[in-house]
Parts: C-alpha cells; sequence; structure tokens
C-alpha cells in the first residue's frame, strides 16, 4: 500500500454530489430522447462523413422504475491526452454507474491512452483498485497516451479485441482530437453491426472542449485554481520585494481561456489574449511596446515591479510569426534528410535562414538565438512545431528590455527593469481535484454509465446547469457528430469537433477588456490562496469566473 498524504486520506472519504436525476434515483432512469440535431456546421458533408451518427437526438434523464434489473454492463475506458484533474473521478462514476445498472458489470482500464485498445493492454479496474484513486488528481489509474485512433485498420483491430472480452461499450475521455476519433469509432461500430458503444467526456485544462452543451471541459476549474494560487503568491512577493517583474506563461496550447481565467481571478498589469493579437493583427513589436508602455507608467510611479501574463500559444496567432511557423513546417519537412544531416545548432539555423522567403527571412533573423533554434527544433508527430517548448516568456523579456534601453537612452524612460520568467502548466495538470471537478467529473462518468444502460453511442456525455448548485445539475448526451464542421487539416478537408477560442465578444473578455486599463498601473492583485476542499461553499464550491460570467 502507498504512503498516501493525510489529506489523500481525508479526500478519500469526499463523496462527489451526482446530477439530480440521479442523486434521487440512482441509475433508475431512461433516456428521453428531445429534438433532433444538425452539425453546428457544414451539415450536408458532415452528414456524408458520419451516415448513422449524424442528426441524433438530444437525449436526457427521466425517472423510470425497474430499471436497475438491466444485464450487466462491460465496459472499456481510455483516458486520451494530456492529464486533467478529475479523471479518476470520471471513472469512478463510470464504475459506480456499471454497477449500479448490475453488480456483476466489469470495468476495462485500457492502458496508456488510445494504444492501449489498439494493443489489447488493459487492467480490470475493481472496487478495491477504484477505492485508492477517488477525488485523487493524475490519470495514473491507467495512464494517457496521444496515439491517434483514427484509421479502419486500428478500428477493426479496437473492435476484435472487444469482442474477444466481451465489451459491449467504449468510454473515451478527452478533447476535442480525441472526441473527434471517438465519433469515427461510433460510426465504423455502427457500419460493422459490431454492437459496440462509443460515448465520450469532455476533459481538458485548457477549456477550449465547449459549446452551447458543453458547458465546461473538466479540469479547467481546478487547473486555473491553482494557476491563481501562484500567481497570487507571486504577485504578492513582487509587491513585497518591489523590484522584479515577473513574466509567466500559462498552459493552453492554441486558446487563451487559462490566462484570461488567471487574469480574472488576479488583475496582473498584463495579460495577453492570442485570440485579440490576432484578430487586431498585432506585431510582435507592437506587444513588446504595450508591455513597454505599462512598464514605463508604472515607473513613472515608482512601481518598477509588476506581473505579465502570457498564453502559451501566442506566437501561433502573430501574424509575422505564424507565417514564419508556418513556412518553417514545410520547409524541415520537406528537406528532412538534408536538415537532419546537419550538425551544429548554429549551422542549422545559417541553412534555414538562407532558405526562407524574402518576406519572412527578416523576420526569423530579428528573433534571439534561443528561440531561432526552438522555433526548428523537433516536430511534433503531425510535422509541426512544439509551441510548449517556445520560450516565449523569456523572448518578450528579452525584447521588452531591448526597447526599455531605447527608451532610456531617449529620455522617456527612467525605471529600473529586472525580470523572472515562468511557465505553469504541468504543476496543475494532475491537482488534486476541487469540490466542483470533483463533482462533475463523477456526474460525468455516472451519465456515461446511464447513456450506456440506455443503449446509446456517438454521443458525449454532459452535465449542465454548472452555475447553480450540483442539486440543479442536469445530466444528459449530445451527439458528437452535433459539434462538428469541416476544417482543412494537412490539405485535406476533414469532419473535426470546433474548438472554442476566447470570444472577443464574450463576457469573460470583455469583463476583462474593462477592467485592464486600471490594472495595469495600479496595484490591484487578487491573492486567491489555495483551492479549499473544506469549509464554506462560497470558499470551496465557487466556480471558474469564465463560467460565472458566460453562464450569469
Ligand atoms: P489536451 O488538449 O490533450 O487536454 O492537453 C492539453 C495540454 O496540457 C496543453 O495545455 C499543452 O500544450 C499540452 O497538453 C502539453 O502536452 P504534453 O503533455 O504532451 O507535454
Amino acid at each position: 500500500m502507498p504512503t498516501i498524504s493525510n489529506l489523500q486520506k481525508a479526500r478519500a472519504a469526499y463523496r462527489p454530489k451526482l446530477p439530480a436525476i440521479f442523486a434521487a434515483n440512482g441509475i433508475a432512469v431512461a433516456a428521453v430522447d428531445g429534438a433532433k440535431t444538425e452539425s453546428i456546421a457544414d451539415q450536408a458533408a458532415i452528414r456524408g462523413f458520419f451516415p448513422n451518427t449524424y442528426g441524433l437526438p438530444l437525449i436526457s434523464f427521466a425517472h423510470a422504475a425497474g430499471r436497475s434489473a438491466s444485464k450487466p454492463l462491460k465496459v472499456g475506458v481510455i483516458l486520451s491526452g494530456g492529464q486533467a484533474p478529475g479523471g479518476h473521478n470520471v471513472i469512478a462514476g463510470l464504475y459506480d454507474g456499471i454497477q449500479a445498472v448490475n453488480t456483476g458489470g466489469e470495468l476495462f482500464g485500457f492502458l496508456g491512452g488510445p494504444s492501449g485498445l489498439v494493443d489489447d493492454k488493459f487492467k480490470i479496474i475493481n472496487g478495491a483498485t477504484m477505492d485508492e484513486y477517488r477525488n485523487t488528481g493524475g490519470f495514473d489509474i491507467i495512464g494517457s497516451g496521444r496515439t491517434k485512433l483514427e484509421t479502419a485498420e486500428q478500428f477493426a483491430t479496437v473492435a476484435s479485441n472487444c469482442k474477444a472480452h466481451g465489451i459491449n461499450a467504449l468510454v473515451v475521455v478527452g478533447g476535442d482530437d480525441s472526441n473527434t476519433n471517438a465519433c469515427a469509432l461510433a460510426e465504423h461500430m455502427l457500419q460493422q453491426k459490431t454492437g459496440i458503444q462509443v460515448i465520450g467526456c469532455p476533459k481538458t485544462i485548457d477549456g477550449d472542449l465547449k459549446n452551447e452543451q458543453i458547458e465546461t471541459s473538466f479540469g479547467f476549474d481546478t487547473a486555473t485554481k491553482v494557476y491563481s494560487e501562484v500567481i497570487g503568491n507571486i504577485m504578492r512577493d513582487a509587491n513585497s520585494a518591489k523590484k522584479y517583474w515577473h513574466f509567466i506563461k500559462l498552459m493552453g496550447r492554441s486558446a487563451s481561456h487559462i490566462a484570461l481565467e488567471c487574469a480574472l481571478k488576479t488583475h496582473p498589469n498584463v495579460c495577453l489574449v492570442s485570440e485579440e493579437v490576432a484578430a487586431k493583427k498585432t506585431s510582435l513589436q507592437q506587444i513588446v511596446a504595450g508591455i513597454a508602455d505599462v512598464i514605463a507608467a508604472r515607473a513613472a510611479k515608482k512601481a518598477n515591479f509588476g506581473v505579465v501574463l502570457i498564453p502559451e500559444g501566442l506566437v501561433e496567432f502573430i501574424p509575422e510569426i505564424k507565417v514564419l511557423i508556418a513556412e518553417l513546417n514545410d520547409l524541415v519537412a520537406h528537406v528532412q534528410a538534408e536538415f537532419d544531416a546537419i550538425e551544429s545548432i548554429d549551422a542549422r539555423i545559417a541553412f534555414v535562414q538562407g532558405k526562407l522567403a524574402a518576406a519572412t527571412a527578416p523576420v526569423y533573423a530579428s528573433l534571439p538565438k534561443t528561440i531561432q533554434a526552438q522555433l526548428i527544433m523537433d516536430r511534433d508527430s503531425h510535422g509541426n512545431v512544439q509551441v510548449s517548448l517556445i520560450e516565449t516568456e523569456k523572448l518578450l523579456i528579452d525584447m521588452v528590455k531591448a526597447e526599455l534601453k531605447l527608451r532610456a537612452k531617449a529620455g522617456s524612460y527612467t525605471g529600473k527593469f529586472s525580470a523572472q520568467n515562468h511557465f505553469f502548466g504541468y504543476e496543475g495538470r494532475c491537482a488534486a481535484p476541487s469540490n466542483f471537478d470533483a463533482d462533475y467529473c463523477y456526474g460525468l462518468g455516472f451519465t456515461a454509465a446511464a447513456l450506456i444502460a440506455a443503449g446509446k453511442t456517438g454521443y458525449m456525455s454532459t452535465v449542465r446547469q454548472l452555475n447553480r448548485p450540483t442539486t440543479e445539475w442536469v445530466a444528459g448526451g449530445i451527439p458528437l457528430t452535433m459539434m462538428m464542421n469541416v476544417e482543412r487539416r494537412h490539405g485535406k478537408n476533414v469532419p473535426v469537433i470546433r474548438k472554442a477560442l476566447v470570444e472577443l465578444d464574450g463576457k469573460p473578455f470583455l469583463a476583462f477588456a474593462a477592467k485592464r486599463d486600471a490594472w495595469a498601473v495600479e496595484t490591484d492583485f487578487v491573492y486567491p490562496g489555495p483551492i479549499q476542499y473544506f469549509g464554506p461553499a462560497e470558499v470551496c464550491d465557487i466556480p471558474t469566473e469564465t463560467l460565472r460570467l458566460e453562464r450569469g
């Protein structure tokens, strides 16, 4: 038995609250078909891609006596992609739901993400195993992975592995890409008449898997609370020492939801929002000038300290860097062998520099050498640059320093600039889930079991009305095809679940935009402190600002 902390011991006793329908009736519920659905765009094309799962109705649940007498379920589950707090509670909800249907039910946890399904690597999750992981962070109960499950060959292998074990349903816990693939898997299973159902669950700390039906992805609440706690601590340090500017990069591969949420919670002097940078076509030099303006304005008030929040995906949204990255991705792919043969990083940089187009070559040349090197290092499995490895926070510090030097020379800046850099991402992905995520995830898992018991496939499990007390949370199902549109990826038109970026006319961004000028010059820091698991509801159960503003 591994050693566990006192908090973990106390937390193991927490009983997550279920959505109202299950709290009142257990699994004695029936699925009720609502209105038929259409995809959010490109309806004819999406119908063509998914003839068997397109147009399914929305699902809600109603009390139905006698439902608990159903036959035992044999379900497989995978955790896919980056860790997010609450994954273990999705599995706990699923496990308890399966047991509620019939105590003879079985849960197969496929190991290491989607590859576990293909390679048939699994462990049976029993009651004792489950109890060790309730309300804990991490995905370590079965591990996760980023293997893409998308080919007909993989689908056929998955079907035969499931049949061999008598598995009648799969639950895919993942983000937009994993659930896009879950939809294709559901379609395959129906087309091949395998009888195997597929249900998705919305996971990602990035908060970019959301829409009318999915109010938030799980993990966003806990992760942003952890980052906000640490940002608050840094703010207090900055306000005590009064000598450092802290440049903090925050995870979130593309969308800036995490940075925006942390800004709303902590009131930094600057928070960049990638989607705004793209919309306004702000250049890197303009971003640098904007930050330097804030630093100069605070220096004029003798405040030579502050905090700047930077979303992880920023570089890909800056117009000239976006073009540069696209060209570099193509270039490195086309001359891969030649490129790999060059040993020194200086020679690689010179090689790339010589091959760039006339418009992009000066952009590349203007960047510090470390960033030039990071832009041409190892690609991800799609051949793209790995943005999380680009040290945008250091790039901005260097450029701001240079800009302030020029201003000092010109006499328009007289402050002192000393900077520290940070990157917060992994620190929050496996935190013990907040009460919100513990309850939400348990509800998502239990709902997935109810959807399976009702014979549904091609759905994502949903729990809604999350801005209200848990006693008013509503469980249901949304067809995966409903969230889809067609996008061009790697030269092909493909159906994908649409990623939700920050909307510049959305309430969270507008609330931030209304305050940011004041936060820039004043020291209006907020120190949220650590997540509280025990205590009054107004401390323990507060949802994110994003959810509160979006849902009222
Ligand atoms: P998912 O989209 O799979 O949930 O992952 C999110 C994320 O945490 C991003 O914020 C980050 O850019 C990425 O994963 C890091 O990936 P890795 O864990 O492979 O380093």
